[in-house]
């Protein structure tokens, strides 16, 4: 039997992407607060009011203009700023994770509504009280809380005062709001995560192509090495305010693999783990950089603000765990190629053994197996897929039903992978798919990219009841849950 009855099944969610409020009970805003909504074809925008008055909008992941103010402006759409509302359904909302026999709930805490600003001394109490409430939600229904504490949405105020990430203070700030989250919800939450997809601006450099140059990467790279930094002293506090706690790394995992056989693109494909993959779980696992961190920073000349002090962070604040989301393969060459996917990272070559999703994602469950068998090995610590799933169009029929069996088959084929993997050897502890219930898209900004059990009937608008309905998958779930991973039918 591959699947133990203490196996962590249930799904997750993000602040940010779900709860809305953006602006109710002392929040500050943050990013995705001045992002718009966007398409698979068009980009989402950042919005700002220019040095001399003039509203304007770059897209998103560039740099507003010297001098430019983030605003939210009357013309736009911002879908975050009321998610799917769970602020103030998730009583409901956990009740009905709870019906489909959740074994644990993946959520983050949203940095700006605990430190609007991030950089106060003491935390708004309404932030504080309004996670306690949902903890003491999960706890009624036997859930197990997984954290994650940041999960991209920095305080807007962090990123203008102090140019976010790029500012050695923001280590600071960030111990000072995880060291609170510990404290406050001590004995309610057991499980952590540090960073949301850290490697995510790794990730960003390479889609950017040859277009990232040496500054863009000295500034990947050393926004990189504060959050190590501070993760690494956060999972010290951690396990000194509780040594029950598990923190992990997270990672966007992808599995890669060489176009053709060609070496040079077995070479290309074997630097893109490294560069992707294994940069930041290496730093976070073993508790310093990897021999092969020098070559990434000689190619691109970066010089990193590294001290002794750093060092010794790292060493000591190694994870407890490896978790990873997993949505889709993706192709290295060194050759030209006219067939190509535009899906955001799995953007390049197209693979003809494989489907794709609507948004161009490879569907490939195989290389789940394959990333999970691979990372066990490097690191051997208790690993958990802590995102997968299908982003699909769904239709909600007039009887309230929705038949979404595309996502049970995504679901289901991936499962089969991860219960071989355990049967491999791989200590595989837990499994949240993504957007459990139905959120904003973080790449696209989207409603109708769903990915949930639980349907929110909102649109890209913004318009819809927000009620609750549950897909076919949400009854097909239950009975994997309750069959322990043996019924998949
Ligand atoms: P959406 C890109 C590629 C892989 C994972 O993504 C990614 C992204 C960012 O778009 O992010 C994770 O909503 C992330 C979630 C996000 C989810 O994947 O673009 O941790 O916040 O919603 C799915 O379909």
């Amino acid at each position: 039997m591959s699947f133990q009855e203490n196996f962590l099944w249930g799904g997750a969610i993000a602040a940010n992407q779900a709860e809305g409020a953006w602006n109710e009970d002392g929040r500050g805003p943050a990013k995705t607060d001045v992002t718009t909504g966007g398409s698979v074809k068009e980009p989402r925008y950042v919005t700002f009011i220019d040095k001399d008055g003039k509203p304007g909008k770059v897209i998103n992941g560039q740099p507003i203009p010297e001098g430019a103010k983030y605003a939210v402006l009357d013309d736009y759409y911002y879908p975050n700023h009321d998610g799917v509302d769970f602020y103030h359904h998730y009583k409901e909302d956990i009740a009905m994770l709870a019906e489909m026999g959740f074994k644990m709930f993946r959520l983050s805490i949203s940095w700006s509504r605990l430190y609007s600003h991030g950089d106060e001394d003491q935390p708004n109490p309404k932030g504080v009280e309004f996670y306690r409430s949902v903890f003491m939600e999960c706890k009624k229904h036997s859930i197990e809380p997984l954290v994650t504490i940041w999960h991209f949405d920095t305080p807007l105020y962090l990123e203008e005062h102090y140019g976010g990430w790029n500012n050695r203070q923001l280590i600071d700030f960030y111990v000072r709001f995880a060291t609170t989250c510990f404290k406050e919800y001590q004995g309610l939450v057991k499980y952590w995560l540090t960073f949301n997809e850290i490697n995510n601006t790794i990730m960003m450099l390479n889609l950017f192509g040859n277009h990232a140059g040496d500054k863009e990467h000295q500034q990947g790279y050393q926004q990189l090495h504060y959050q190590f930094v501070a993760s690494a002293k956060a999972v010290q506090i951690g396990h000194e305010i509780d040594p029950n706690n598990m923190i992990g790394c997270m990672i966007c995992g992808i599995t890669f693999y060489p176009g053709t056989c060609d070496p040079q693109d077995i070479m290309a494909n074997r630097h893109m783990w490294e560069k992707s993959i294994f940069y930041c779980g290496d730093v976070q696992c073993k508790g310093k950089y990897p021999t092969f961190a020098k070559r990434l920073w000689n190619e691109h000349h970066v010089q990193l603000d590294i001290t002794e002090q750093d060092l010794e962070d790292l060493r000591n604040g190694c994870v407890d765990m490896y978790t990873f989301s997993y949505y889709m393969s993706s192709i290295e060459t060194t050759h030209e190629t006219d067939d190509m996917v535009s899906g955001n990272f799995a953007a390049g070559a197209r693979n003809p053994y494989l489907t794709y999703s609507d948004w161009g994602w490879a569907q490939d469950p195989l290389g789940l197996r394959y990333y999970l068998e691979m990372i066990y090995d490097r690191y051997e610590k208790p690993i958990m897929v802590v995102e997968n799933g299908l982003g699909a169009y769904d239709t909600l029929e007039e009887d309230g039903s929705i038949h979404d069996d595309y996502r049970i088959d995504y679901l289901r084929d991936h499962i089969k992978e991860m219960g071989k993997a355990i049967d491999n050897g791989v200590n595989l502890i837990g499994y949240t798919t993504w957007g459990c219930i139905d959120l904003v898209s973080a790449g696209t900004g989207e409603m109708r990219k769903r990915y949930g059990f639980i349907y929110v009937d909102k649109d890209d608008q913004g318009q819809g009841t927000y009620n609750r309905y549950r897909k076919d998958s949400f009854y097909w779930y239950k009975k994997v849950i309750e069959s322990h991973g043996q019924d998949l039918d």
